[in-house]
């Protein structure tokens, strides 16, 4: 297994110093490199990852802030071209995926063969899985916004807007990515819906999601809203056309 993990940053450059840490310290188990997907934070995030020198770390700048959608399917157009890779996580900035959960992650991955499309959702509405320090009024959104897409869109996973995941390259090689239009954190429920039009193996692995010290969150009103129309509007097309769906997404 050759992992890459793709981290997407704007302003988080106190919180991707200290991931960058605890990731040195992990990376005597697995080899795994880092490409960060920064969109020219004003705070010079990426400028700050630089100057830290990880021979296993790149940066792809960005010129503006994108959105995360845009962040990782240019993360993922750059991988694909290396051939370099065997598997692609995704993982926040900002703390809250823990690497203390990669291991079990790269477990359930690592049961799958290389060459098989799969995906590994770190799961957090699942026995084991938790959320710390989130307000009642956040768990509820992202329960609900996960339990609307897996009833619209039929997909039967229990974490479809966490950003906590491993895709095999063989999964991403076979979507046509560049069809792919979310920007915002829908892009999770798109991702989540291509790898169920692909047939991909898939996996939930408990996690423990610990809000952000550093830094604040990017969330938006918009990004909520776009979330809900976009997954109608696929779940329509899923249920009215389902081969113009799969031809769509998967090559
Ligand atoms: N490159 C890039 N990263 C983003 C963008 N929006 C959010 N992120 C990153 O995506 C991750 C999740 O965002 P966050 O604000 O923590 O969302 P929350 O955890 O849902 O509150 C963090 O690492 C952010 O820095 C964006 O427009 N561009
Ligand atoms: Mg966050």
């Amino acid at each position: 297994m050759k992992p890459i993990i793709l981290i997407p940053t704007y302003n988080e450059s106190i919180s991707i110093v200290e991931l960058l840490q605890k990731l040195s310290v992990f990376r005597s188990t697995y080899l795994f490199d880092v490409l960060v997907l920064d969109d020219n934070s004003p705070d010079k995030t990426a400028d700050i990852v630089e100057k830290l020198e990880y021979s296993w770390v790149s940066i792809l700048r960005r010129p503006s802030k994108a959105g995360l959608g845009a962040a990782y399917r240019a993360g993922f157009a750059q991988v694909l071209q290396q051939m370099t890779y065997t598997h692609v996580v995704t993982m926040d900035a900002d703390g809250s995926h823990r690497v203390e959960d990669l291991p079990a992650m790269f477990a359930a991955a690592a049961r799958f063969a290389d060459t098989e499309r799969s995906i590994v959702l770190g799961t957090r509405w699942i026995p084991g899985g938790s959320v710390v320090n989130w307000p009642r009024s956040r768990q509820l959104l992202s329960r609900s916004g996960t339990t609307y897409a897996r009833l619209a869109l039929r997909i039967p996973l229990h974490d479809l807007t966490g950003g906590f995941r491993i895709y095999s390259t063989a999964l991403l090689n076979s979507l046509n990515l560049s069809q792919m239009t979310a920007t915002g954190y829908c892009f999770q429920i798109e991702m989540a819906m291509a790898a169920d039009l692909a047939e991909a193996h898939a996996a939930e692995v408990p996690i423990t999601f610990v809000e952000r010290i550093n830094g604040v969150s990017k969330m938006s009103r918009s990004i909520v809203i776009e979330a809900l129309w976009q997954t109608t509007l696929w779940g329509l097309a899923r249920t009215l056309r389902p081969n113009a769906d799969k031809l769509h997404y998967v090559k």
